[in-house]
Protein backbone atom coordinates (compact mmCIF):
# COMPACT_ATOMS: atom_id res chain seq x y z
CA UNK A 1 0.00 0.00 0.00
CA UNK A 2 1.51 3.68 -1.20
CA UNK A 3 1.97 6.14 2.26
CA UNK A 4 -0.49 9.14 3.03
CA UNK A 5 1.06 11.24 0.79
CA UNK A 6 1.51 8.70 -2.41
CA UNK A 7 -2.55 7.51 -1.95
CA UNK A 8 -4.52 8.53 -4.43
CA UNK A 9 -8.43 8.54 -4.00
CA UNK A 10 -11.30 8.90 -5.64
CA UNK A 11 -14.60 9.44 -4.34
CA UNK A 12 -17.59 8.77 -6.98
CA UNK A 13 -20.47 10.88 -5.74
CA UNK A 14 -19.92 14.85 -3.82
CA UNK A 15 -23.13 14.54 -1.64
CA UNK A 16 -24.34 14.21 1.84
CA UNK A 17 -21.76 11.64 2.53
CA UNK A 18 -19.40 11.50 -0.55
CA UNK A 19 -18.05 15.05 -0.02
CA UNK A 20 -17.09 14.83 3.77
CA UNK A 21 -15.75 11.39 3.38
CA UNK A 22 -13.61 12.93 0.56
CA UNK A 23 -12.57 16.10 2.72
CA UNK A 24 -11.42 13.91 6.00
CA UNK A 25 -9.31 11.62 3.35
CA UNK A 26 -7.69 14.44 1.90
CA UNK A 27 -7.00 15.65 5.50
CA UNK A 28 -4.74 12.28 5.94
CA UNK A 29 -2.35 14.04 3.21
CA UNK A 30 -3.77 12.32 0.44
CA UNK A 31 -4.08 12.79 -3.25
CA UNK A 32 -8.07 13.14 -3.25
CA UNK A 33 -10.22 13.73 -6.33
CA UNK A 34 -14.28 13.74 -6.30
CA UNK A 35 -16.29 13.26 -9.03
CA UNK A 36 -19.80 14.30 -9.65
CA UNK A 37 -21.78 14.86 -12.83
CA UNK A 38 -22.35 18.13 -11.53
CA UNK A 39 -20.66 20.95 -13.12
CA UNK A 40 -21.51 23.51 -10.40
CA UNK A 41 -20.52 21.32 -7.41
CA UNK A 42 -17.09 20.29 -8.98
CA UNK A 43 -16.67 24.24 -9.22
CA UNK A 44 -18.23 25.19 -6.19
CA UNK A 45 -15.82 22.32 -4.42
CA UNK A 46 -12.17 23.11 -6.48
CA UNK A 47 -13.45 27.16 -5.13
CA UNK A 48 -13.15 25.70 -1.73
CA UNK A 49 -16.56 26.16 -1.04
CA UNK A 50 -19.49 23.50 -0.02
CA UNK A 51 -22.81 23.35 -1.72
CA UNK A 52 -24.34 21.19 1.70
CA UNK A 53 -24.70 22.64 5.03
CA UNK A 54 -22.62 20.39 7.64
CA UNK A 55 -21.04 21.66 11.04
CA UNK A 56 -17.71 22.50 10.46
CA UNK A 57 -17.24 20.76 6.41
CA UNK A 58 -16.67 24.29 5.05
CA UNK A 59 -13.73 25.16 7.28
CA UNK A 60 -12.40 21.58 6.54
CA UNK A 61 -13.23 21.49 3.04
CA UNK A 62 -11.56 24.90 2.43
CA UNK A 63 -8.33 23.89 4.00
CA UNK A 64 -7.99 20.66 2.06
CA UNK A 65 -8.49 22.44 -1.03
CA UNK A 66 -6.05 25.09 -0.50
CA UNK A 67 -3.38 22.55 0.56
CA UNK A 68 -4.17 20.61 -2.89
CA UNK A 69 -5.40 17.46 -1.37
CA UNK A 70 -8.74 17.64 -2.26
CA UNK A 71 -9.77 18.36 -6.14
CA UNK A 72 -12.88 17.62 -7.84
CA UNK A 73 -13.94 16.92 -11.48
CA UNK A 74 -16.65 15.45 -13.85
CA UNK A 75 -14.17 13.32 -15.26
CA UNK A 76 -12.92 10.24 -13.87
CA UNK A 77 -8.62 9.63 -13.37
CA UNK A 78 -6.93 6.69 -12.28
CA UNK A 79 -6.67 5.96 -8.64
CA UNK A 80 -5.32 3.67 -5.72
CA UNK A 81 -8.95 3.40 -3.99
CA UNK A 82 -12.48 3.96 -5.75
CA UNK A 83 -15.00 5.09 -3.24
CA UNK A 84 -18.72 5.03 -5.01
CA UNK A 85 -21.18 7.16 -2.86
CA UNK A 86 -23.71 7.74 -4.84
CA UNK A 87 -27.54 8.00 -4.26
CA UNK A 88 -29.85 4.70 -4.10
CA UNK A 89 -33.60 6.24 -4.47
CA UNK A 90 -36.53 3.78 -4.79
CA UNK A 91 -39.52 3.77 -7.61
CA UNK A 92 -43.37 4.44 -6.80
CA UNK A 93 -43.24 0.76 -6.13
CA UNK A 94 -40.44 1.12 -3.48
CA UNK A 95 -38.53 -1.17 -5.35
CA UNK A 96 -35.15 -0.27 -5.36
CA UNK A 97 -33.03 1.76 -7.70
CA UNK A 98 -29.33 1.19 -8.10
CA UNK A 99 -29.27 2.77 -11.65
CA UNK A 100 -26.64 5.46 -10.12
CA UNK A 101 -24.84 2.87 -8.53
CA UNK A 102 -24.00 0.71 -11.59
CA UNK A 103 -23.24 4.18 -14.02
CA UNK A 104 -20.46 5.03 -11.34
CA UNK A 105 -18.98 1.42 -11.44
CA UNK A 106 -19.18 1.56 -15.10
CA UNK A 107 -16.93 5.04 -14.70
CA UNK A 108 -14.55 3.11 -12.54
CA UNK A 109 -14.57 0.70 -14.71
CA UNK A 110 -12.67 3.13 -17.30
CA UNK A 111 -9.69 3.79 -14.37
CA UNK A 112 -9.35 0.63 -13.02
CA UNK A 113 -5.94 -1.16 -13.02
CA UNK A 114 -4.58 -4.63 -11.22
CA UNK A 115 -3.67 -3.71 -7.12
CA UNK A 116 -6.90 -1.03 -6.98
CA UNK A 117 -9.81 -1.52 -3.92
CA UNK A 118 -13.20 -0.57 -5.43
CA UNK A 119 -15.70 -0.04 -2.66
CA UNK A 120 -19.66 0.85 -2.23
CA UNK A 121 -20.83 3.05 -0.06
CA UNK A 122 -24.35 3.83 -0.78
CA UNK A 123 -27.17 2.23 1.20
CA UNK A 124 -27.91 -0.98 -1.27
CA UNK A 125 -30.43 -3.79 -1.62
CA UNK A 126 -28.77 -7.37 -0.69
CA UNK A 127 -26.75 -8.40 -3.54
CA UNK A 128 -25.62 -5.08 -5.37
CA UNK A 129 -21.84 -5.38 -4.73
CA UNK A 130 -21.52 -8.85 -6.35
CA UNK A 131 -23.69 -6.99 -9.14
CA UNK A 132 -21.15 -4.26 -9.23
CA UNK A 133 -18.29 -7.01 -9.68
CA UNK A 134 -20.03 -8.77 -12.71
CA UNK A 135 -20.23 -5.41 -13.83
CA UNK A 136 -16.65 -4.81 -13.87
CA UNK A 137 -15.73 -7.92 -14.60
CA UNK A 138 -17.64 -7.64 -17.82
CA UNK A 139 -16.44 -4.33 -18.64
CA UNK A 140 -12.85 -4.82 -17.79
CA UNK A 141 -12.46 -8.75 -19.27
CA UNK A 142 -8.59 -8.26 -18.60
CA UNK A 143 -8.39 -8.05 -15.25
CA UNK A 144 -8.98 -10.88 -12.67
CA UNK A 145 -12.06 -9.93 -10.65
CA UNK A 146 -12.74 -11.23 -7.35
CA UNK A 147 -14.72 -14.55 -6.63
CA UNK A 148 -14.62 -15.54 -10.45
CA UNK A 149 -12.48 -18.47 -9.83
CA UNK A 150 -9.16 -19.80 -8.61
CA UNK A 151 -5.97 -17.40 -8.81
CA UNK A 152 -5.19 -13.99 -7.01
CA UNK A 153 -7.74 -11.32 -8.57
CA UNK A 154 -5.89 -7.96 -9.93
CA UNK A 155 -8.51 -6.09 -7.51
CA UNK A 156 -10.56 -6.07 -4.67
CA UNK A 157 -14.09 -4.82 -3.98
CA UNK A 158 -15.88 -4.24 -0.86
CA UNK A 159 -18.72 -2.94 0.57
CA UNK A 160 -19.03 -0.78 3.02
CA UNK A 161 -21.97 1.43 4.53
CA UNK A 162 -22.01 4.69 5.95
CA UNK A 163 -23.63 5.11 9.40
CA UNK A 164 -22.82 8.84 9.58
CA UNK A 165 -25.86 11.42 11.45
CA UNK A 166 -26.38 14.15 9.87
CA UNK A 167 -25.23 17.21 12.08
CA UNK A 168 -22.58 15.16 13.09
CA UNK A 169 -20.83 13.66 9.94
CA UNK A 170 -17.66 14.68 10.55
CA UNK A 171 -17.28 13.55 14.45
CA UNK A 172 -19.11 9.73 13.60
CA UNK A 173 -17.01 9.53 10.14
CA UNK A 174 -13.69 9.37 12.33
CA UNK A 175 -15.40 7.86 15.52
CA UNK A 176 -18.12 5.14 14.50
CA UNK A 177 -17.18 1.66 14.01
CA UNK A 178 -17.18 0.11 10.24
CA UNK A 179 -18.17 -2.91 8.99
CA UNK A 180 -16.16 -3.76 6.41
CA UNK A 181 -18.01 -6.43 3.89
CA UNK A 182 -15.27 -8.15 1.28
CA UNK A 183 -16.64 -9.87 -2.06
CA UNK A 184 -14.15 -12.33 -0.50
CA UNK A 185 -11.97 -12.14 2.66
CA UNK A 186 -8.88 -10.80 1.02
CA UNK A 187 -11.50 -8.16 -0.29
CA UNK A 188 -11.99 -7.26 3.12
CA UNK A 189 -8.76 -7.31 4.48
CA UNK A 190 -7.79 -4.49 1.82
CA UNK A 191 -10.51 -2.05 2.30
CA UNK A 192 -10.01 -2.23 6.21
CA UNK A 193 -6.16 -1.44 5.31
CA UNK A 194 -7.69 1.96 3.80
CA UNK A 195 -10.23 2.98 6.29
CA UNK A 196 -7.69 2.53 8.95
CA UNK A 197 -6.13 5.46 7.72
CA UNK A 198 -8.51 7.68 9.11
CA UNK A 199 -11.31 5.69 11.34
CA UNK A 200 -10.81 5.37 14.94
CA UNK A 201 -13.94 3.40 15.71
CA UNK A 202 -13.59 -0.35 15.53
CA UNK A 203 -13.07 -1.96 11.70
CA UNK A 204 -15.10 -5.44 11.44
CA UNK A 205 -14.72 -7.33 8.31
CA UNK A 206 -17.34 -9.74 6.95
CA UNK A 207 -18.87 -10.75 3.63
CA UNK A 208 -20.45 -7.47 1.13
CA UNK A 209 -23.79 -9.33 1.57
CA UNK A 210 -23.89 -9.69 5.41
CA UNK A 211 -22.57 -5.88 5.36
CA UNK A 212 -25.49 -4.89 2.90
CA UNK A 213 -27.79 -6.27 5.05
CA UNK A 214 -26.54 -4.89 8.30
CA UNK A 215 -26.89 -1.58 7.09
CA UNK A 216 -30.25 -1.91 5.84
CA UNK A 217 -31.24 -3.15 9.65
CA UNK A 218 -30.10 -0.62 11.47
CA UNK A 219 -32.22 1.55 9.79
CA UNK A 220 -35.22 -0.18 9.68
CA UNK A 221 -34.34 -0.83 13.26
CA UNK A 222 -34.61 2.46 13.86
CA UNK A 223 -37.88 2.56 11.74
CA UNK A 224 -39.64 -0.29 13.59
CA UNK A 225 -38.96 1.60 17.27
CA UNK A 226 -40.21 4.76 16.18
CA UNK A 227 -43.03 3.26 14.65
CA UNK A 228 -43.97 1.93 18.21
CA UNK A 229 -43.67 5.05 19.60
CA UNK A 230 -45.80 6.85 17.07
CA UNK A 231 -48.36 3.63 17.72
CA UNK A 232 -48.25 5.17 21.28
CA UNK A 233 -48.71 8.67 20.54
CA UNK A 234 -52.16 7.56 18.36
CA UNK A 235 -53.41 5.36 21.49
CA UNK A 236 -52.61 7.99 24.05
CA UNK A 237 -53.79 10.93 22.37
CA UNK A 238 -57.25 9.11 21.65
CA UNK A 239 -57.69 8.79 25.34
CA UNK A 240 -55.62 11.96 26.36
CA UNK A 241 -53.31 10.67 28.12
CA UNK A 242 -49.95 12.36 27.85
CA UNK A 243 -47.88 10.32 26.08
CA UNK A 244 -44.46 11.99 26.58
CA UNK A 245 -45.11 11.29 30.22
CA UNK A 246 -45.57 7.57 29.52
CA UNK A 247 -42.96 7.09 27.52
CA UNK A 248 -40.72 8.83 30.33
CA UNK A 249 -42.45 6.58 32.98
CA UNK A 250 -41.92 3.21 31.15
CA UNK A 251 -38.15 4.04 30.35
CA UNK A 252 -37.89 3.83 34.32
CA UNK A 253 -37.95 0.22 33.45
CA UNK A 254 -34.24 -1.27 33.50
CA UNK A 255 -35.08 -2.99 29.94
CA UNK A 256 -37.34 -0.69 28.13
CA UNK A 257 -36.38 2.07 26.20
CA UNK A 258 -39.13 3.77 23.77
CA UNK A 259 -37.65 6.30 21.16
CA UNK A 260 -39.85 9.24 20.32
CA UNK A 261 -43.22 9.54 18.52
CA UNK A 262 -43.31 12.86 16.36
CA UNK A 263 -45.31 14.14 12.76
CA UNK A 264 -43.77 10.81 11.38
CA UNK A 265 -40.08 9.69 9.88
CA UNK A 266 -38.41 11.75 7.34
CA UNK A 267 -34.95 12.36 5.43
CA UNK A 268 -33.84 10.33 2.86
CA UNK A 269 -32.67 6.96 4.64
CA UNK A 270 -34.77 5.92 7.88
CA UNK A 271 -37.97 6.08 5.71
CA UNK A 272 -36.32 4.58 2.74
CA UNK A 273 -34.03 1.86 3.20
CA UNK A 274 -36.58 -0.58 4.97
CA UNK A 275 -38.29 -1.10 1.83
CA UNK A 276 -35.15 -2.64 0.62
CA UNK A 277 -35.60 -5.22 3.10
CA UNK A 278 -39.17 -6.08 1.95
CA UNK A 279 -38.45 -5.29 -1.53
CA UNK A 280 -36.53 -8.24 -0.82
CA UNK A 281 -38.49 -10.73 0.62
CA UNK A 282 -41.69 -9.29 0.75
CA UNK A 283 -43.56 -12.46 1.78
CA UNK A 284 -41.60 -12.21 5.08
CA UNK A 285 -41.19 -8.42 6.19
CA UNK A 286 -44.91 -7.81 7.55
CA UNK A 287 -43.46 -5.93 10.79
CA UNK A 288 -40.86 -4.17 8.53
CA UNK A 289 -43.53 -3.12 6.62
CA UNK A 290 -46.13 -1.94 8.95
CA UNK A 291 -43.67 -0.13 10.68
CA UNK A 292 -43.21 1.76 7.40
CA UNK A 293 -47.04 2.12 7.15
CA UNK A 294 -47.76 3.39 10.98
CA UNK A 295 -44.98 5.93 10.42
CA UNK A 296 -46.15 7.61 7.00
CA UNK A 297 -49.36 7.44 8.59
CA UNK A 298 -48.54 9.60 11.36
CA UNK A 299 -48.05 12.44 9.04
CA UNK A 300 -51.56 12.32 8.11
CA UNK A 301 -53.00 11.73 11.46
CA UNK A 302 -51.21 14.90 12.68
CA UNK A 303 -52.63 17.07 10.14
CA UNK A 304 -56.14 15.61 10.97
CA UNK A 305 -55.27 16.74 14.60
CA UNK A 306 -54.03 19.78 14.04
CA UNK A 307 -56.93 20.71 11.90
CA UNK A 308 -59.56 19.94 14.71
CA UNK A 309 -57.59 21.91 17.28
CA UNK A 310 -57.59 24.89 14.35
CA UNK A 311 -61.13 24.66 13.54
CA UNK A 312 -61.86 24.86 17.29
CA UNK A 313 -60.87 28.86 17.08
CA UNK A 314 -62.06 30.04 14.43
CA UNK A 315 -60.29 32.67 12.82
CA UNK A 316 -57.23 32.74 15.23
CA UNK A 317 -53.97 33.07 13.61
CA UNK A 318 -51.45 29.50 13.82
CA UNK A 319 -47.85 29.39 14.14
CA UNK A 320 -46.60 26.04 12.44
CA UNK A 321 -42.91 25.59 14.57
CA UNK A 322 -40.63 24.11 12.03
CA UNK A 323 -39.82 22.44 8.71
CA UNK A 324 -37.06 20.49 8.97
CA UNK A 325 -36.61 16.56 8.78
CA UNK A 326 -35.47 16.64 11.86
CA UNK A 327 -33.83 19.21 15.11
CA UNK A 328 -31.65 21.83 14.53
CA UNK A 329 -30.30 21.14 10.70
CA UNK A 330 -31.57 22.59 7.59
CA UNK A 331 -32.70 19.68 5.55
CA UNK A 332 -36.15 19.74 4.49
CA UNK A 333 -36.32 16.97 2.45
CA UNK A 334 -38.57 14.47 3.04
CA UNK A 335 -39.77 15.86 5.87
CA UNK A 336 -42.92 15.39 7.65
CA UNK A 337 -42.71 18.40 9.47
CA UNK A 338 -42.90 20.70 5.76
CA UNK A 339 -45.74 18.26 4.66
CA UNK A 340 -48.43 18.93 7.74
CA UNK A 341 -47.08 22.89 8.16
CA UNK A 342 -48.06 22.72 3.70
CA UNK A 343 -51.35 20.89 3.98
CA UNK A 344 -52.43 23.43 6.83
CA UNK A 345 -51.43 26.28 4.77
CA UNK A 346 -53.22 25.59 1.81
CA UNK A 347 -56.38 25.00 3.99
CA UNK A 348 -56.06 27.53 6.49
CA UNK A 349 -54.40 29.92 4.25
CA UNK A 350 -53.07 33.30 5.71
CA UNK A 351 -54.35 31.96 9.06
CA UNK A 352 -51.17 30.01 8.75
CA UNK A 353 -47.56 31.37 9.77
CA UNK A 354 -44.42 29.43 9.72
CA UNK A 355 -41.42 29.46 11.81
CA UNK A 356 -38.34 27.91 10.97
CA UNK A 357 -35.30 29.13 12.00
CA UNK A 358 -33.34 27.58 9.35
CA UNK A 359 -35.19 29.23 6.52
CA UNK A 360 -35.15 32.40 4.53
CA UNK A 361 -38.06 31.84 2.42
CA UNK A 362 -41.09 29.59 2.50
CA UNK A 363 -40.22 26.36 0.18
CA UNK A 364 -42.40 25.90 -3.14
CA UNK A 365 -45.07 23.47 -1.11
CA UNK A 366 -46.44 26.94 0.47
CA UNK A 367 -46.25 28.77 -2.86
CA UNK A 368 -50.29 30.15 -3.34
CA UNK A 369 -51.05 29.10 -0.22
CA UNK A 370 -50.98 32.93 1.64
CA UNK A 371 -48.81 31.10 4.87
CA UNK A 372 -46.05 33.49 5.62
CA UNK A 373 -42.75 33.20 7.15
CA UNK A 374 -42.27 35.02 11.12
CA UNK A 375 -40.15 34.92 13.97
CA UNK A 376 -40.45 32.94 16.88
CA UNK A 377 -40.82 36.36 19.17
CA UNK A 378 -43.66 37.90 16.71
CA UNK A 379 -45.28 34.10 16.97
CA UNK A 380 -45.18 34.13 20.38
CA UNK A 381 -46.61 37.85 20.59
CA UNK A 382 -49.50 36.96 17.64
CA UNK A 383 -50.94 33.55 17.20
CA UNK A 384 -52.74 31.66 19.92
CA UNK A 385 -52.52 28.22 18.24
CA UNK A 386 -49.17 26.61 18.45
CA UNK A 387 -48.06 23.50 16.64
CA UNK A 388 -44.84 22.24 17.56
CA UNK A 389 -43.56 20.32 14.33
CA UNK A 390 -39.75 20.40 14.99
CA UNK A 391 -37.70 19.89 18.20
CA UNK A 392 -35.11 22.43 17.33
CA UNK A 393 -33.45 23.85 20.11
CA UNK A 394 -34.71 27.87 19.81
CA UNK A 395 -38.07 26.47 20.43
CA UNK A 396 -37.30 24.19 23.05
CA UNK A 397 -36.00 26.92 25.33
CA UNK A 398 -39.58 29.04 24.90
CA UNK A 399 -40.49 29.76 28.58
CA UNK A 400 -43.89 28.19 30.21
CA UNK A 401 -45.33 31.94 30.85
CA UNK A 402 -44.51 33.14 27.06
CA UNK A 403 -46.96 29.75 26.23
CA UNK A 404 -49.06 28.79 28.86
CA UNK A 405 -52.20 30.40 27.48
CA UNK A 406 -52.05 28.85 24.03
CA UNK A 407 -53.49 25.83 22.44
CA UNK A 408 -50.69 23.78 21.81
CA UNK A 409 -50.11 20.50 19.62
CA UNK A 410 -46.58 19.52 20.32
CA UNK A 411 -46.36 16.57 18.49
CA UNK A 412 -42.56 16.27 19.84
CA UNK A 413 -43.23 16.57 23.19
CA UNK A 414 -40.75 19.25 24.05
CA UNK A 415 -42.61 21.32 26.45
CA UNK A 416 -43.22 18.33 29.47
CA UNK A 417 -45.00 21.46 31.29
CA UNK A 418 -47.52 22.66 28.66
CA UNK A 419 -51.10 22.32 30.47
CA UNK A 420 -52.78 19.25 28.23
CA UNK A 421 -55.84 19.95 26.42
CA UNK A 422 -59.03 18.57 28.12
CA UNK A 423 -59.98 14.68 26.33
CA UNK A 424 -63.49 16.65 25.72
CA UNK A 425 -61.46 18.64 23.39
CA UNK A 426 -59.04 15.97 21.33
CA UNK A 427 -61.06 14.48 18.61
CA UNK A 428 -60.39 10.61 18.62
CA UNK A 429 -58.73 9.99 15.20
CA UNK A 430 -57.87 6.74 13.32
CA UNK A 431 -54.70 6.30 12.14
CA UNK A 432 -55.18 5.44 8.18
CA UNK A 433 -52.69 4.26 5.90
N1 LIG B 1 -37.30 10.39 14.63
C1 LIG B 1 -38.43 10.26 15.42
N2 LIG B 1 -38.27 9.75 16.68
C2 LIG B 1 -37.06 9.36 17.18
C3 LIG B 1 -35.92 9.49 16.37
C4 LIG B 1 -36.06 10.00 15.09
O1 LIG B 1 -39.55 10.60 15.01
O2 LIG B 1 -37.02 8.92 18.34
C5 LIG B 1 -37.43 10.92 13.25
C6 LIG B 1 -36.63 12.19 13.03
O3 LIG B 1 -37.35 13.32 13.47
C7 LIG B 1 -36.46 12.17 11.53
C8 LIG B 1 -36.31 10.67 11.23
O4 LIG B 1 -36.85 10.00 12.35
O5 LIG B 1 -37.61 12.65 10.85
C9 LIG B 1 -34.89 10.21 11.00
O6 LIG B 1 -33.99 10.85 11.90
P1 LIG B 1 -32.79 10.08 12.63
O7 LIG B 1 -32.07 11.04 13.47
O8 LIG B 1 -33.31 8.87 13.32
O9 LIG B 1 -31.90 9.50 11.45
P2 LIG B 1 -31.21 10.11 10.11
O10 LIG B 1 -32.10 9.80 8.96
O11 LIG B 1 -30.75 11.50 10.30
O12 LIG B 1 -29.88 9.17 10.06
C10 LIG B 1 -30.04 7.75 10.09
C11 LIG B 1 -29.07 7.18 11.14
N3 LIG B 1 -29.37 5.76 11.36
C12 LIG B 1 -29.57 5.27 12.60
O13 LIG B 1 -29.55 5.95 13.60
C13 LIG B 1 -29.82 3.79 12.70
C14 LIG B 1 -27.62 7.37 10.67
O14 LIG B 1 -26.72 6.76 11.57
C15 LIG B 1 -27.45 6.76 9.27
O15 LIG B 1 -26.12 6.94 8.79
C16 LIG B 1 -28.39 7.49 8.33
O16 LIG B 1 -29.74 7.24 8.78
C17 LIG B 1 -28.18 6.95 6.94
O17 LIG B 1 -27.51 7.64 6.13
O18 LIG B 1 -28.58 5.81 6.65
Amino acid sequence: MPTDAELKVAVLGLGYIGLPTAAVIARTGAQVLGIDVSQSVVDTVNSGRVHIEEIDLDGLVSGVVARGNLRASTLIEPADVFVIAVPTPFDDNHAPDIGYVLKAATTVAAALKAGDVVILESTSPVGTTEKVRDLLAKLRPDLKVPGTGPGTPDIAIAYCPERVLPGRILVELIDNDRVIGGITPRCARKALQFYRRFVRGACVTTTARAAEMTKLTENAFRDVNIAFANELSVVAGNLGIDVWEVIRLANRHPRVNILSPGPGVGGHCIAVDPWFLVHGDPENTPLIRTAREVNDAKTGYTIGRAEALIEAMPGAPVACLGLAFKANIDDFRESPALKVAASLAHRFGERVRIVEPYADTLPKAFDGSGAGLIDIDTALETCPILIVLVDHDVFRSVPLEERAAKRVYDTRGIWPDQPQLAVSEVSPIRLAS
